[in-house]
Formats: structure tokens, C-alpha cells, sequence
């Protein structure tokens, strides 16, 4: 499925980049039209008039930005409802995704945990779903050598914020967190962030790999990486989907948890990668 040169890559930087992954036409295209559909749909529900020319799978997201001026509330009913498209469905548990991570994690039992997959848009200069520094096995602890698939429905350019990943950090094992410290006033989940922050980072290169509709990016489940900021016109729509490994011994004794947003207690799950926030 990849080379050897490739799977030593990712092997040793804790990430890979598979350009033309999936067939555009066949895996891509479908979700870009129902999202287009979604599109027209939400805008006719709250009465917002679209001067509608067709389904292009160049801009398929033309129609959301006038949504997006008029109620960003509607946009995000355009966020819930993208989750839902059947061929999104088929391309996160697709043979062929599947049969990369059994290559790559050596096994014959793969899941995707509850809760772990998803359509982000994320828009112009909106900071706020931003995700900070992470490494995914903590939020989704189902198998410590899990593998985030992410993979664009756009084309992703330069200032439209890539994901920065830290290459080599998943080497270094789970790090240390702390709640409401640097990001007390985030919500939820995002209150999480890695102890010392700042310093733990800088001990890294970072790099944002480019991509097109098609390419896959793929990354260990301990990498540290977090989302670029989109300073461009375009929102950043990307598919995310981890895969796990059911036979991993540290998924068995966590009990192949589900995602944090699902509602594991992850403090719980980890007290000793936990520092507790200075009293105030
Ligand atoms: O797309 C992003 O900005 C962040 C993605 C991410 O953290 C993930 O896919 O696990
Ligand atoms: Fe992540």
C-alpha cells in the first residue's frame, strides 16, 4: 500500500503524507455534493435566498459563505448535518484506509472508536474551535498506537491555517497535562492542555504539510499537533478519523475508551500524566 521508505517515515517523524490517497471523483466528489445539497437545503429553511448555479466540486462550499454573513447559526447546523453524509461514512471505514492501518500497526482487529470522526470547517479568522497542542490518544483513548487519518475536501493553501505537526515528538511518549491552567478559559475538553506548554513545544520542528482533496495525511497517536491559523477567504473543510487497535495492551487495559466529547474522564483514566491547576 505504501513503501517501505514511506512506512520508515512514519515510522520515525510520527506522521506521512500520501498524496492522491482516495479517488477524487469516487470517494471525494459524493460528499462535496451533499454537502452542496446541505448547503441549499439549510439556506431554504431559514428563507436565505442563494443565487444557485450547480454542483462544481471546485467550490462545492461557494453558497455556505452567505450563510456564514447572514447567522453563523446557520453554518453550524451546515457543520452537524455534513456528519451524517453516507459517503463520508464509507470513505472513513473504507477498505482501503483500513487495510493501511492493520499494514501499519501489524494487526487484524482495527476500530474506530465512538465519537472520533468528523467534518471540520474551520472558518476565516474564527479562533475559537482552534484545537491548541495535542496529542489525540489522550482525547481518544482507544489504543495508544492509534493513527489519525485527516484528509481535505478543499484544497488547503498556505494561510488557510494547516494543521502544524510536530515531527519526532511521538517518540517521546504521553506528556504531561494540566486543566485550567494556560486555556482555564476555554470549554470543556478544550480547558486540557500540556503542562509547560511553550517549552514542551519548542523542543520540536513544526511543519504544515499542504494538501489536496484526495491526499491523506496520516498521524501516530502520539504526535503533538494542533490547527494553523486560516487567515484566507476559504473556510478549511477536512475529514478527520482515527482508526485503533483492538489488540493493543494499552487499549485493552483503558478499555478502548471512547473520545473525551463522548464523555470519558480522561483525568481520571491518566492520574499520572495529570498536574493539577494552581490554586488561585
Ligand atoms: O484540523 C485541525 O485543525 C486539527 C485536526 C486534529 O487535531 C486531528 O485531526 O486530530
Ligand atoms: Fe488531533
Amino acid at each position: 500500500m505504501i513503501s517501505s521508505g514511506e512506512r520508515e517515515f512514519f515510522e520515525s517523524e510520527g506522521y506521512l503524507l500520501i498524496k492522491g490517497f482516495f479517488d477524487r471523483e469516487r470517494e471525494i466528489a459524493p460528499i462535496q455534493r451533499d454537502a452542496y445539497a446541505i448547503i441549499g437545503l439549510v439556506a431554504e429553511r431559514h428563507g436565505v435566498d442563494l443565487a444557485r448555479t450547480g454542483f462544481d466540486p471546485e467550490s462545492f462550499d461557494r453558497d455556505y459563505y452567505r450563510l456564514l454573513e447572514v447567522d453563523r447559526r446557520f453554518a453550524g447546523e451546515v457543520y452537524d448535518l455534513a456528519k451524517q453524509i453516507p459517503s463520508f461514512l464509507r470513505l472513513i471505514s473504507s477498505e482501503t484506509s483500513e487495510a493501511l492501518f492493520r499494514e501499519l500497526r501489524g494487526t487484524d482487529h482495527a476500530g474506530i472508536g465512538a465519537a472520533s470522526y468528523g467534518i471540520r470547517i474551520d472558518n476565516p479568522n474564527e479562533d475559537k474551535f482552534r484545537s491548541h497542542w495535542h496529542q489525540e490518544f489522550l482525547f481518544q483513548p482507544q489504543s495508544i498506537d492509534g493513527i489519525v487519518f485527516w484528509t481535505p475536501l478543499a484544497p488547503v493553501r498556505d494561510d488557510m491555517g494547516a494543521v502544524i505537526i510536530l515531527p519526532k515528538s511521538h517518540k517521546d511518549g504521553l506528556c504531561v497535562y494540566s486543566k485550567g491552567t494556560t486555556y482555564a478559559d476555554k470549554v470543556g475538553a478544550y480547558q486540557i492542555g500540556i503542562h509547560d506548554e511553550a517549552a514542551v513545544v519548542a523542543k520540536y520542528e513544526q511543519v504544515a504539510p499542504l494538501t489536496e482533496p484526495g491526499d491523506l495525511l496520516i498521524m501516530d497517536f502520539l504526535t503533538i499537533h494542533g490547527s494553523g491559523e486560516n487567515r484566507s477567504a476559504r473556510s478549511r473543510w477536512s475529514i478527520q478519523s482515527r482508526f485503533f487497535n483492538y489488540n493493543d495492551p494499552v487499549g485493552m487495559k483503558v478499555g478502548w475508551k471512547s473520545s473525551i466529547t463522548a464523555g470519558t474522564d480522561v483525568e481520571a483514566l491518566f492520574p499520572d500524566n495529570f498536574v493539577s491547576a494552581p490554586r488561585s
